[in-house]
């Protein structure tokens, strides 16, 4: 089967400037900052969460092979050669978290098996309140119990299938979700300084997040190293409590570490500091007023010149001020 090449831009303009080059070729624009119903339209995902630092990026995907758009219930579609991206937008009401985290999944999950592309590849959970208390437990414990629900009720062993992911809170909108999937299927990385998170402790909720560190995947010219939420997490203990530059250091060094695992699995990422060398990053950060503090880290600190998104978002350990996900794109061998 010839290859699908799947590219990534994060392009400083608004978007009815991008709409002059939406195509057959786009499979999605993700825009970031309030929700908006003019960016609406197929072929975008909106995120709503506010731009709090450098440039607004639109991430926008685009394919090689000709994408077709299609719903299947509340889910859009939009799906390439050997690729598809999946989103779907739930009204947040007064519904338990814990069922809207399973039927989200559910139907994700089902559509991708009958769409043909049954290899999770990437995911990113955006919902409102993620550290309120519900029924006891936070709204990011029963969303992790209602996506493992649906995981367990369709695969017998299914953390192998597991692929990196993002789960953060908003200030407002809906439940945004978006997976990226495959016909074929990406190799999952663990990285050694974090117990795997389908492994934490009960401590942590009663059911654990469901996701891998991180997701290679081949994509015609080249692959795509997809790296998950990273916190400052070591172990299963949170660190720097209080202390956001510590937690970027800290998250600094788990993200060298996985790099250092994926370079020992003859991936040819740069010698370089992570935060650094990734092609594409998006801080999460949980007060605005940490903003120019971090992005001069970044900047300085860490030397980053490529595009960086700095998102208001609240990582799902209250305890935590920021996080950091991304991706390498590498050439694919001669
Ligand atoms: C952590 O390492 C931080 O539940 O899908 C990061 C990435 C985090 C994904 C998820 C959670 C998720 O535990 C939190």
């Amino acid at each position: 089967m010839a290859n699908t090449t799947l590219r990534v831009d994060y392009i400083a303009a608004d978007i009815e400037t991008l709409a002059a080059g939406v195509d057959e070729h786009t499979l999605a624009r993700i825009c970031y900052g309030h929700q908006d119903a003019k960016t609406a339209g197929a072929s975008s995902i909106q995120v709503p969460l506010a731009v709090v630092a450098g440039h607004r990026y639109t991430e926008v995907w685009r394919s090689s092979t000709p994408v077709e758009r299609s719903t299947v219930g509340p889910v859009n579609v939009a799906a390439t050669l050997d690729a598809a991206l999946l989103s779907l937008v739930i009204p947040d009401r007064e519904t338990d978290v814990e069922d809207v985290g399973h039927d989200a999944y559910a139907v994700l999950l089902d559509t991708l098996q009958r769409s043909g592309y049954p290899h999770l590849i990437r995911t990113w959970n955006f919902f409102p309140a993620i550290n309120q208390a519900q029924d006891g437990e936070e709204r990011y414990q029963r969303f992790c119990a209602g996506r493992y629900r649906a995981f367990a009720e369709r695969f017998h062993d299914f953390l192998p299938l597991l692929p990196a992911a993002t789960a953060i809170g908003t200030r407002e909108g809906s439940i945004t979700l978006f997976v990226l999937a495959s016909k074929t299927p990406g190799m999952h990385i663990e990285n050694p300084r974090q117990v795997s998170a389908y492994a934490y402790p009960r401590q942590y909720g009663r059911v654990s997040p469901s996701f891998a560190r991180a997701t290679v995947k081949s994509w015609g010219e080249e692959l795509h190293l997809y790296v998950s939420g990273t916190a400052s997490i070591v172990g299963h203990a949170s660190q720097h409590v209080g202390d956001v530059r510590g937690q970027l250091e800290e998250i600094g060094a788990n993200l060298d570490a996985l790099a250092a695992t994926c370079r020992a699995h003859s991936l040819r990422i740069p010698p370089l500091p992570a935060l650094q060398s990734m092609d594409f990053i998006k801080v999460y950060i949980r007060d605005p007023a940490d903003a120019a503090d971090i992005q001069d880290a970044i900047e300085q600190q860490f030397e980053r010149t490529e595009p960086t998104l700095y998102l208001q978002g609240d990582v799902c350990r209250e305890e935590l001020l920021v996080e950091v996900e991304g991706m390498w794109r590498i050439p694919a061998q001669a």
